[in-house]
């Protein structure tokens, strides 16, 4: 029997990579080039170093400091913080905060998984955090998905089992991290990216508690 769900947060419960994809096509271009939408998608569910690697191999660019990496990362990160602030309520995907209070009138446990430090203020913005019961967040975090660690620390969070556990991703690494953690999990997106998943869902307004069985 399912007890508890863990949630990723960008591509599940809201889409910022669109104002993460802003703040670092500025920082491109601040430093002399252009960052696609589709290099963008390399970006989703890695960490925001991680991210500024990739940045900067798209963009040709070797040999800085750990400093100076450290510098334009906050840079990013301070445009970002700027976009995020102004989110409202209305921008939670369709039928994330519906499944979410289905879930807790169950008396299912429900926690974030997510790589984000930004993301209490996120939450914050929706005005979603009274209905997780647990948040584990980039802040909580040294080890990042495909690595199952930020799952593990929900599922303790929640005194549960990770057998007991569903995790919802978008991304291929957190369905990695998911199975390497022990836990069910659904896909949110496509079957081609997500195979691995017990099953692959369009969105969470596709999801109910009969589906949740993952019978
Ligand atoms: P921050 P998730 C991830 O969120 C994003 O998908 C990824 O693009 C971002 O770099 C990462 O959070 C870190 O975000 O810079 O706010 O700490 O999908 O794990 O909820
Ligand atoms: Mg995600």
């Amino acid at each position: 029997m399912v007890k508890g769900c863990l949630f990723d947060l960008d591509g599940v419960i809201v889409d910022t990579a669109k104002y993460h994809y802003i703040a670092w096509r500025d920082l491109a271009k601040k430093l002399g080039f252009e960052f696609t939408e589709k290099d963008n998608e390399r970006l989703k569910g890695v960490s925001r170093m991680a991210s500024l690697e990739i940045l900067l191999e798209v963009g040709g660019i070797k040999g800085l400091s750990d400093d100076e990496k450290q510098r334009l990362a906050a840079e990013k990160n301070e445009n970002y913080v700027k976009l995020i602030s102004q989110m409202t309520p209305d921008e939670v995907l369709p039928g994330a905060a519906d499944f979410l209070k289905q879930l807790r009138t169950a008396g299912i446990g429900v926690a974030l998984g997510s790589a984000s430090k930004n993301a209490m203020t996120i939450l914050n913005r929706l005005q979603l955090t009274p209905l997780f019961d647990a948040i584990i967040d980039g802040t909580k975090v040294s080890k990042a998905k495909p690595d199952p660690e930020v799952f593990l620390k929900g599922t303790e969070a929640l005194g549960l089992q990770p057998s007991e556990c569903v995790v919802f991703e978008d991304a291929a690494a957190g369905i990695e991290a998911a199975i390497a953690g022990g836990m069910r999990c659904v896909g949110i997106g496509s079957p081609e990216i997500l195979g691995k998943a017990n099953l692959v869902v369009n969105g969470l307004y596709e999801m109910n508690l009969e589906k949740l069985k993952l019978e």
